[in-house]
C-alpha cells in the first residue's frame, strides 16, 4: 500500500475505498487499492497518481482514481495470512515448488499447469497481462471468469492502521516491508477468506520484481523470491476454484470485487526456509 501521512484512528471515521487504475496505450499498465481514513485521502490521490507516472513498465497516459464511502456495516473483518519464504535459486525450481504446493492445496496438476500456462503467455485473452485475476477451476482448469480480457479483479479491501503498524515493524525485521509484499498480501488476505477459493498463484508483471507466492487458507502466504526471469512482463494472478455452479460463482466475483474486506489482524510472518525444509513441512 502506498504510505499515507496519517492513518485512519479508529473505526468510529469515515472509511473510504480509493482505487486507481492505469493504462498506457490502452493496456492495463498498474492497479492499487486501499481502505483509508478521510484523512488520508489526498495524500494517497497524490501517491498513486504518481505511481503511475513513474511505473517500471513506463508512464501511463491515463490514470483513473476513484474515491467512495464505505458504510462501515458492510465492511467484512479480517486476518492476514501468515507468510514465509521459500529460498529457491531459480524461477524453475521456484515454479517446481509452488506447483507442489498448489498440488498439495487440492489444485490438480492440470489446473495449475493451464494456469501456468498462461501466466507465461499473458493470461489476457490474446495475450498480454489483465487488470484482473483468471478464475480456474482447480479440477479441471477451465477458465471461468466472465471476461477473458479484463479479469476478475479484486477491490475494496485494506488494513486498520494497527495492524498496518505491526505488519510494517515484523516486514522490515525480514528486508519485505514494500509496496509488493504488503499489497499482496492484504489481496491474497481477501481472495483467500471467500468461500470456494482453494488457493491462488501470482507473480508480478514488473519487470524488475522476480518474485510471486502461492496463498491458501491452510498453508498462509507462502513466496519464492524466483517465478519468472528478470525483465519479464508477463505475469498476474490465478485463483483456483473448487467446482461450483454459476449463481455461487457470482456470488465469489461479486464478495471479490465489491465486498468491502478489511484486515484487523496479522499471521506469523516468518523468515526464509530451504526447499527441504519447506516440503517437510507439506508433510506435517
Ligand atoms: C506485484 O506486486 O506485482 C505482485 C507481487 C507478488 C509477490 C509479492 C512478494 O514479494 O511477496
Ligand atoms: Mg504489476
Amino acid at each position: 500500500m502506498v504510505r499515507p501521512h496519517d492513518s485512519f484512528a479508529s473505526m468510529d471515521t469515515d472509511l473510504y475505498s480509493i482505487r486507481m487504475l492505469a493504462t498506457l496505450s490502452g493496456e492495463h499498465l498498474s492497479g492499487a487499492e486501499q481502505l483509508a481514513g478521510v484523512g488520508e485521502i489526498d495524500a494517497l490521490a497524490a501517491a498513486l497518481a504518481r505511481r503511475a507516472l513513474e511505473h517500471s513498465r513506463g508512464r501511463a497516459d491515463a490514470i483513473r482514481i476513484s474515491i467512495e464511502n464505505i458504510a462501515q456495516a458492510q465492511v467484512v473483518r479480517g486476518t492476514l495470512p501468515g507468510l514465509r519464504t521459500v529460498q529457491v535459486d531459480t524461477f524453475e525450481m521456484g515454479r517446481q515448488v509452488a506447483k507442489a504446493l498448489l498440488h498439495a492445496a487440492g489444485v490438480s496438476a492440470v489446473a495449475a499447469d493451464e494456469a501456468m500456462k498462461s501466466l507465461c503467455n499473458g493470461p489476457a485473452a490474446g495475450g498480454g497481462t489483465m487488470r484482473g485475476a483468471m478464475l480456474v477451476d482447480a479440477l479441471t482448469g477451465q477458465r471461468l471468469e466472465p471476461d477473458a480480457r479484463r479479469g476478475v479483479r479484486v477491490s475494496r479491501l485494506g488494513m486498520t492502521a494497527e495492524t498496518r503498524e505491526i505488519l510494517e515493524a515484523k516486514l522490515d525485521a525480514c528486508g519485505l516491508n514494500n509496496d509488493h509484499v504488503r499489497e499482496a498480501l492484504t489481496l491474497a488476505g481477501k481472495v483467500i477468506s471467500a468461500e470456494g477459493i482453494v488457493a491462488e498463484l501470482c507473480w508480478s508483471d514488473d519487470p524488475d520484481y522476480t518474485a510471486g507466492y502461492v496463498a491458501t487458507p491452510r498453508f498462509g502466504y507462502v513466496r519464492f523470491p524466483h517465478m519468472k526471469p528478470l525483465h519479464s512482463t508477463l505475469g498476474g494472478r490465478a485463483f483456483f476454484v473448487s467446482p461450483m455452479g454459476n449463481s455461487r460463482l457470482q456470488d465469489l466475483i461479486r464478495y471479490l470485487e465489491t465486498t468491502p474486506w478489511l484486515a484487523c489482524n496479522l499471521g506469523a510472518i516468518q523468515g526464509t526456509l530451504t526447499v527441504g525444509a519447506f516440503y517437510e513441512s507439506l508433510e506435517k
